[in-house]
């Protein structure tokens, strides 16, 4: 089968921990979806042609719809497809908020953990990073504090194997939930290393034994993968699927002419139509000379909404 405006592509690259996150998702429903390979630094003409300048990984694209953030890309695909849920263990709040754990306290520790030594990355991958958030990307630094952040990794695996020690089978219970895919990405991405934080994670029994369990969850039904320039034909040939207006914030309506401001230090900001907005999230219309019409849905937490 090839990928049409109705498939579900995932914008992303292999060892990326937050594609990871809802390839778990995709896997623990069974969904069929296509991969579309992006690069892993800058250029990405494709990626920013299609969704207006965002570059993080990962994105979903159904025809002229694009979804941004992996917990987001996680709500979508359970509102497709609501059995089995992803949120019955954790809820859509807990999950969200819990989000500023996993992709933030235990991420940074990784992320130190790793380029600090237990990675290979180039001058090339450490520029762009530093481009993007704006601050030096310091590996030098980063190796300094490792072994404050093995201490820290440490507490932070024992609260997860803590957490398992009652026989429960998945984080929130018998069942898999967003929550353990926001922590197992953490686990793949300290595989991915060269095997020094791993072995950090091979003591404690019962993390490696959940983490089997995630594992045999799968990824999907993984079709042949779609090709960037596909991807944008796609789109093009696509029109967004309808939203219905709505407002639930007394600051914006629909139909406002709006700006994101992503918390990107180099990303370009997002002019469009804001269609819908309420606390969690946002739609709107960008209207592109050369795709049409594309509609981005995507949580408040990316970036600052303002009126133009
Ligand atoms: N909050 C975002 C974070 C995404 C993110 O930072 N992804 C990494 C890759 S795992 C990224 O985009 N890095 C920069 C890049 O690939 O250009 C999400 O959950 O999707």
């Amino acid at each position: 089968m090839t990928a049409d405006a109705a498939s579900l592509i995932l914008h992303q690259y292999e060892r990326s921990p937050f594609s990871e996150k809802v390839r778990v998702i995709l896997g623990a429903k069974g969904l069929t979806w296509s991969a579309c390979d992006q690069p892993v630094i800058m250029p990405k003409p494709e990626m920013v042609a299609l969704t207006g300048g965002y570059r993080r990984i990962p994105v979903l694209q159904v025809g002229a719809d694009l979804w941004f953030d992996s917990l987001y890309i996680i709500e979508e695909l359970d509102r497709r497809l609501p059995q089995p849920p992803a949120f019955a263990g954790s809820g859509l709040g807990l999950a969200a908020a819990f989000a500023s754990w996993s992709d933030g306290e235990l991420f940074n520790t990784v992320v130190g953990l790793l380029f600090g030594g237990d990675w290979t990355a180039d001058a090339a991958f450490a520029k762009d990073r530093s481009d993007l958030i704006g601050a030096p990307f310091d590996a030098a630094r980063m190796a300094a504090a490792a072994p404050m952040l093995t201490g820290r990794l440490r507490q932070q695996l024992a609260l997860l194997e803590t957490q398992l020690a009652d026989g429960r089978a998945f984080l929130t219970g018998a069942a898999p939930d967003a929550i353990d895919a926001a922590v197992y990405c953490q686990i793949a991405f300290i595989r991915w290393g060269r095997g020094v934080s791993a072995a950090l994670v091979d003591e404690h029994p019962g993390l490696l034994a959940w983490e089997k369990r995630v594992v045999a969850l799968g990824h999907g039904n993984r079709q042949g993968d779609v090709s960037r320039d596909e991807s944008l034909a796609i789109a093009r040939a696509a029109t967004p699927a309808p939203v219905a207006a709505e407002s639930a914030d007394a600051a914006f309506a629909p139909g406002d002419a709006v700006a994101v401001k992503f918390h990107d230090a180099n990303t370009p900001v997002l002019e469009g139509t804001l269609l819908r907005v309420d606390q969690r999230s946002l739609s709107l219309r960008r209207q592109d000379p050369d795709l049409g019409d594309i509609h981005i849905h995507m949580p408040r937490t990316i970036g600052a909404l303002s009126k133009r």
